[in-house]
């Protein structure tokens, strides 16, 4: 629970060196083991660390590295008051007989590695199992063999001390419906549970990682906030058994922007006895990523980006945030990007260009 009370949220940083890699070549940064822990090291330092991020889900890369000034990269995070967490899973691989369809794999020598975890300071874990939505799909086979993995991965986690986070996670692409994804979400949901408590995880000590209900994003018939709210909302209260304390979303490849307002809207209409809140990666760090690759060295400015995204979060994790505190960003931002340009002058105008030009991609009004 202290990881997501009073509006905290998750900043899930757990990206595999392959999705990583894709990131960072995005925006034309080589994907070496220095860069991808200095953007880390620098959003774990941030000031809303303390306010608004409960825990963080760090790669197995990550978990072992040792920021510039020799701490490692777990003590930085419970030294800003946040819980470090680990993902543990192997990865989404083909599943033998439903091959357009992924398996998660890593049960395998599992309990040796969640020792090794805690000794290195992780307190929670994550696993995620992926479905994709189709004409034939989630099969049967699909939805049945991520549950007993998510269940008997839980089982092995909370033997180790730990809490697991579970990830069931729909993907949005395709044409399908929302109201598919009501129907498939609730099917995925629903089989993860039955299989959690045959495996007799104690359901007070987990925390759900589920989609919001959004038609995919090839359907000609998108919903309204609102709507993605309230299917949301009625997915999980039918899927979810009221033991399980807490529900962090994922951002699933929703803008910044969006995922904060969905978030806002499920707990201004929040009726259940669930913690709702967030546990986003895209939508945590892509704007301040997007800043970062501009100059790896200033840590400022990619920190007031994160700090930002982190409090409208934490602000809509409460019911709390509005269209006019998001728009508080260009000022934020211009006040920043203002000094840096002060300074740049005095230095030859050489950063003063990219700045500006940066500012005029991220602000949205
Ligand atoms: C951060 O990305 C995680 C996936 O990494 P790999 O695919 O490399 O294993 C992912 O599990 C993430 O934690 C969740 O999907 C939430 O991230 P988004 O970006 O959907 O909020």
């Amino acid at each position: 629970l202290k990881i997501l009370s009073n509006g905290k949220g998750i900043l899930a940083a757990d990206e595999s060196n392959v999705t990583m890699t894709k990131r960072l070549d995005s925006v034309n940064i080589k994907s070496s083991p220095e860069n991808r822990l200095l953007f880390r090291e620098t959003l774990f330092t941030a000031e809303s660390m303390r306010d608004c991020i409960g825990g963080v889900i760090l790669y197995d890369e990550t978990i072992n590295q040792k920021s510039s000034n020799g701490k490692t990269l777990p003590s930085i995070i419970s030294d800003s008051g946040a819980i470090p967490g680990i993902k543990v899973d192997t990865g989404a691989k083909d599943l033998a007989n439903s091959l357009d369809e992924k398996v998660t794999e890593g049960l395998d020598g599992l309990r040796e590695r969640l020792k090794k975890y805690y000794e290195l300071g992780a307190r929670f874990t994550k696993w995620r199992g992926v479905y994709s939505i189709g004409e034939k799909y989630p099969s049967k086979i699909a939805i049945s063999s991520n549950a007993h993995a998510l269940a008997r991965y839980s089982a092995l986690v909370q033997e180790s001390g730990m809490v697991p986070i579970v990830e069931p996670e729909v993907l949005m692409d395709g044409e399908h419906s929302a109201e598919d994804c009501l129907i498939k979400t609730s099917e995925v949901i629903q089989k993860c549970f039955e299989e959690l408590i045959i495996h007799k995880i104690d359901l007070s000590g987990i925390i759900l990682k589920p989609n919001m209900i959004l038609a995919g994003n090839k359907s000609k018939n998108k919903i309204s906030n609102e709507e993605v709210s309230s299917k949301t909302l009625e997915c999980l209260k039918k899927s979810v058994p009221n033991e399980v304390p807490g529900i962090a979303f994922l951002s699933g490849g929703q803008s910044e922007v969006e995922a904060t307002e969905n978030l806002n809207l499920i707990n201004i209409n929040n009726n259940t006895d669930f913690i709702m809140t967030y546990s986003y990666g895209r939508a945590l760090q892509q704007s301040a990523l997007k800043f970062w690759s501009n100059d790896i060295n200033d840590i400022e400015g990619t920190q007031t980006i994160f700090n930002h995204r982190a409090r409208m979060n934490t602000l809509a994790a409460q019911g709390k945030w509005s269209s006019e505190l998001e728009k508080k960003k260009k000022k934020i931002y211009l006040s920043y990007f203002s000094k840096q340009y002060l300074s740049s002058i005095l230095s030859g105008f050489k950063k003063s260009t990219r700045y500006w030009q940066d500012s005029s991609i991220s602000i949205e009004t």
